[in-house]
């Protein structure tokens, strides 16, 4: 099932699409901010009737509708809900960094303060599909960076509704407010306001093609996390590994979506000739299964590579955003790996260990931005800010370095701020 190489042309030939590839559907979400940043609600329902098929009275999740998903949700998955949300909040609360303040002994105290965000944004995926679990991973550490406001942003159903699981997870996570819309118009109204979603300091989440242009369209007016591509996993695999849990994982992937990309990298011919037809007999049986097919023949990949060093050299090079090693000795692996979302480690940890349940967050760098950026945690919600004092003494003893520094940039209302206060404190110092 999947296209097989080996490690040098899989090297040579591996590409993906970039963002600059859609300038149709650029131009289109362009159109779409700029029509919600003029007519607000109207023009977010408007959109929400031709691309979501529904008509809507208000954009805001009512009160009744929350107490009717708790009504309409199986009380043991909701548990579970309740137990993946404290391990969330539990690894997050680790991320936590504290402000700093240092007084030295020359005069100087310098800091550095740490304060959340205002107010945040998530974007959840809904229509067709539901995802409460990508609901706590964008609300909660929002929450634990202390952001005051923060809302939520998911489209409809086909009747008008949201995923009863999408909005009682929202309520464990802790979400202000959720609203009735998705797609570019739903970044539009978060990073503009209307009359009912507020104006947000930040948008995080995943979403799909116009959601990632929306945000990218957006950014710098408002902070966002990343530009999410489609998801992908990569399994690092050696003869100890099992055909059919590495299938099962590929396939995990697969049926996100038909863009979603799964990659092998194993050392063992053995493994890989019997994972495609674990691949095959085990796809047959998914309710995705059509879903799983197109995305493993069309962007899957299986690699045989002659050491596990050139597997990890992939691996750095592809910085793809989960990755599993399903080797006898993981952790030594682990070592060596510089570009990666996520890592999981082991034959026992696959994926959605990590998607639904663990604590770390599943918002993760796609597209190889593994290289320079990071999964999404409290740090997204929080700005830094440098606190710096200097006493008289101590200004008095780096005074003429800094004026030297200003007459060098040829800036002497720099040197002259500092200058005004040495003459000054000079001059009070020898007593006149
Ligand atoms: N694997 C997805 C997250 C997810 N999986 C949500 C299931 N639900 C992207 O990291
Ligand atoms: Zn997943």
């Amino acid at each position: 099932m999947l296209r097989e190489f080996d490690g040098r042309t899989f090297r040579e030939t591996f590409t993906r699409a970039g963002f600059d590839d859609y300038p149709e559907a650029t131009q289109a979400v362009r159109d779409i901010l700029a029509e919600v940043n003029q007519r607000g609600d109207e023009a977010v329902l408007e959109y929400t009737r031709k691309f979501d098929g529904v008509e809507l009275e208000t954009l805001l999740v009512s009160e009744e509708e929350f107490a009717a998903a708790e009504e309409a949700v199986d009380p043991e998955v909701r548990q579970s809900l309740v137990e993946a949300a404290e391990n969330i909040r539990d690894f997050h609360r680790r991320q936590v960094q504290n402000s700093w303040l240092e007084h030295q002994a020359d005069g100087v105290a310098l800091g550095q303060r740490v304060t959340a965000v205002e107010k945040a944004g998530a974007y959840v995926p809904g229509g067709g599909a539901a995802y409460p679990s990508s609901v706590l991973m964008t609300v909660i550490p929002a929450r634990v960076a202390g952001v005051e406001k923060v809302v939520l942003v998911t489209p409809p159903q086909a009747g008008g509704e949201i995923n009863p699981y999408t909005l009682v997870a929202a309520k464990i996570a802790g979400a202000d407010a959720v609203y009735k819309c998705g797609g570019a118009q739903a970044v539009a109204a978060l990073a503009y306001g209307t009359e009912t979603v507020p104006k947000v300091d930040k948008i995080v989440g995943p979403g799909n093609l116009y959601v990632t242009l929306a945000k990218r369209e957006v950014s710098g007016m408002v902070g966002i996390d990343m530009l999410a591509g489609p998801s992908e996993v990569l399994v690092v695999a050696d003869a100890s590994a099992r055909a059919d849990f590495v299938a099962a994982d590929l396939l995990s992937q697969a049926e996100h979506d038909v863009m979603a990309a799964s990659y092998c990298v194993t050392t063992s011919a053995r493994l890989a000739l019997d994972l495609q037809k674990e691949l095959k007999r085990q796809c047959a049986q998914l309710e995705r299964c059509d879903v799983a097919r197109e995305s493993l023949q069309q962007q899957g990949a299986l690699v045989i590579v002659d050491s596990l060093d050139e597997a990890l050299e992939i691996v750095n090079e592809l910085a793809p955003e989960h990755l599993e090693l399903q080797l006898s000795e993981p952790w030594e692996a682990l070592g060596k790996v510089k570009n990666a979302g996520a890592v999981f480690v082991g034959p026992y940890t696959p994926e959605p260990v990590g998607d639904y349940w663990a604590g770390p967050n599943h918002v993760l760098p796609t597209a190889g931005a593994g290289r320079f950026s990071s999964v999404l945690s409290v740090d997204d919600f929080v700005k830094k800010t440098s606190v710096i004092y200097y006493s008289p003494q101590a200004l008095l003893k780096s005074a003429q370095k800094i004026e030297g520094l200003a007459r060098v940039e040829g800036l002497t209302a720099h040197g002259q701020a500092v200058k005004i206060r040495r003459e000054y404190l000079e001059e009070k110092g020898s007593g006149n």
